[in-house]
């Protein structure tokens, strides 16, 4: 058996019910098993054993009280996964659905993505059982607080910096901040995510969406196509989903689908993103609500399964949530690019599936990248005590997100399989990793 697969069945059994992780681990190093197998060297110094083993794993009890004076009990972690490359950098995400299993998941995944974005940041991820949903701003505040008065001693800038994910957005990256700085009274980029009246980066907000279409337009460039009069096919409604809309219709494409947890909208003219962003960001409601604003569009409870006519689709919204049957709608609609918004939105069997089809496939860790790129450009903005121009954000970012493609097609091309960006961007990110570790000696 090869050092790989050994590894995936050390994972699996000494991680067990952590599904997600064992996904991650699979998805990243299967891609790039040609280099890792044929360099004996990486199995000298257990590379993989070292790679799929967190530096840290923080897990606390986060108390704090509801607006009705009750004591609420959530769970927090932070799992700083591996350093090779620079502080510790991911996401924290509040959700019901959030374990060890999930965060390890999104931390392992943050090591690659942030090694492709060029800059100097390790991977890491936390975050939070707790449900932003439903609570008052005071309730977010409360939960905030306690949150960061266990975590504040584990970051700073030059050791781990956090930033938004699901349920994470500006509101909690503030409350999170003021908390910080109360407790180690220093103003430093220990957060990144931060609104405009902070030390927040111009173009923060809208990074993850638009790099990804910046990036996607690199893939279908490279193949002769483009965005102007496709239909693009979108899940969520968070922050990802809406500026990855918000940038496809200017590059002169139609979003036909949006989608929230509790179901979807279909507008085959093109959905109008002013109402998504009033009723998603100002009003806070649930998608449904747009059907009383456009009479073409229909709204579908339950979960969507991709199965309207698109030309390129892109998940937004979260994990697994394009699986085969989900696929084989994409394939059978004649989708021919899917470019991932979320963290591993497609499964093992539906990538393998694209690969074999010939559908131009944009890995997460690749294009979903923007966000945390536009993240480093925040710490380099803070650690310089200056302020970045939005436009000059937006172009940095469209540079970065170009020679991540460029690095990604040269390598699948290296290996002989030029359209395979899943095998370009897990080979690439690996080596970037492993080199680093290798010259850092065994720690
Ligand atoms: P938001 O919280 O802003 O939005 C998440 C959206 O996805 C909401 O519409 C939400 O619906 C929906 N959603 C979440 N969980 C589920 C679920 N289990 N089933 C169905 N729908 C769901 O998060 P973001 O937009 O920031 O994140 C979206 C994805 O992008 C995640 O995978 C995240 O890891 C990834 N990502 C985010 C980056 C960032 O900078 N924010 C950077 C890179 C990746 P509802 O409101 O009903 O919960
Ligand atoms: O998954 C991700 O890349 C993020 N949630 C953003 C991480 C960051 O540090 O900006």
């Amino acid at each position: 058996m090869s050092y790989t697969e050994r590894i995936f069945e050390k994972v699996i059994k000494e991680n067990p019910n952590e599904p997600e992780f064992h996904q991650a681990v699979i998805e990243t190093l299967r891609p790039a098993a040609k280099v890792i197998d044929g360099n004996k060297l990486y199995e000298e110094l257990a590379i993989l054993e070292r790679i799929t083993e967190a530096d840290r794993q923080i897990k606390f009890r986060v108390s704090w009280r509801d607006d009705k004076g009750s004591v609420r009990v959530n769970k927090g972690y932070r799992v700083q996964f591996n350093n090779a490359l620079g502080p510790y950098k991911g996401g924290l995400r509040f959700h019901p659905s959030v374990n060890i299993g999930v965060i390890k998941f999104l931390g392992f995944e943050q090591i690659f993505k942030n090694a492709l974005t060029g800059m100097p940041i390790g991977g890491a991820k936390g975050g939070s059982d707790f449900d932003p949903k439903g609570k008052s701003d005071f309730e977010v505040m409360s939960f905030c607080q306690s949150f960061i008065t266990e975590l504040f001693r584990h970051i700073g800038a030059q050791t781990d910096v956090p930033a938004g994910d699901i349920g994470v957005g500006a509101r909690e990256i503030g409350f999170l901040y003021g908390q910080y700085k109360r407790l180690k009274n220093v103003h430093e980029g220990v957060l990144t995510g931060k609104g405009l009246e902070l030390d927040g980066l111009p173009g923060r907000k809208e990074a993850t969406g638009y790099g990804l279409v910046y990036f996607t337009e690199e893939m279908l460039l490279a193949n002769g196509k483009n965005f102007s009069n496709k239909r693009v096919s979108i899940s969520g409604a968070g922050n990802v989903a809406i500026y990855a809309a918000e940038k496809s219709i200017d590059m002169g494409a139609s979003v036909v689908t949006m989608s929230d947890s509790n179901g979807w909208i279909y507008a085959p003219k093109g959905i109008d993103l002013s109402i998504i962003k009033d009723i998603k960001e100002v009003k806070n409601l649930r998608i449904h609500e747009y059907v009383k604003f456009d009479a073409q569009a229909k709204y579908f409870q339950g979960r969507f399964d991709w199965s309207v006519p698109c030309d390129i689709a892109m998940p937004c919204a979260t994990q697994n949530e394009i699986l085969l049957n989900d696929a084989k709608n994409l394939i059978k609609n004649q989708c021919f690019a899917i470019a991932e918004g979320a963290n591993m939105p497609t499964d093992l069997a539906s990538i393998k599936l694209f690969l074999e089809n010939g559908t131009l496939f944009a890995p997460a860790k690749a294009a979903n990248a923007g966000g945390v790129s536009a993240s480093a450009l925040e710490m380099s903005q803070n650690s310089m005590k200056m302020k970045w121009e939005f436009a000059y954000v937006e172009e940095t970012l469209k540079g970065i997100m170009k020679r991540i493609f460029a690095k990604i097609a040269a390598t699948s091309e290296e290996f002989g399989e030029p359209k395979n960006y899943v095998m370009g961007a897990n080979i690439h990110s690996f080596r970037n990793v492993s080199e680093s570790m290798i010259s850092q000696g065994v720690i």
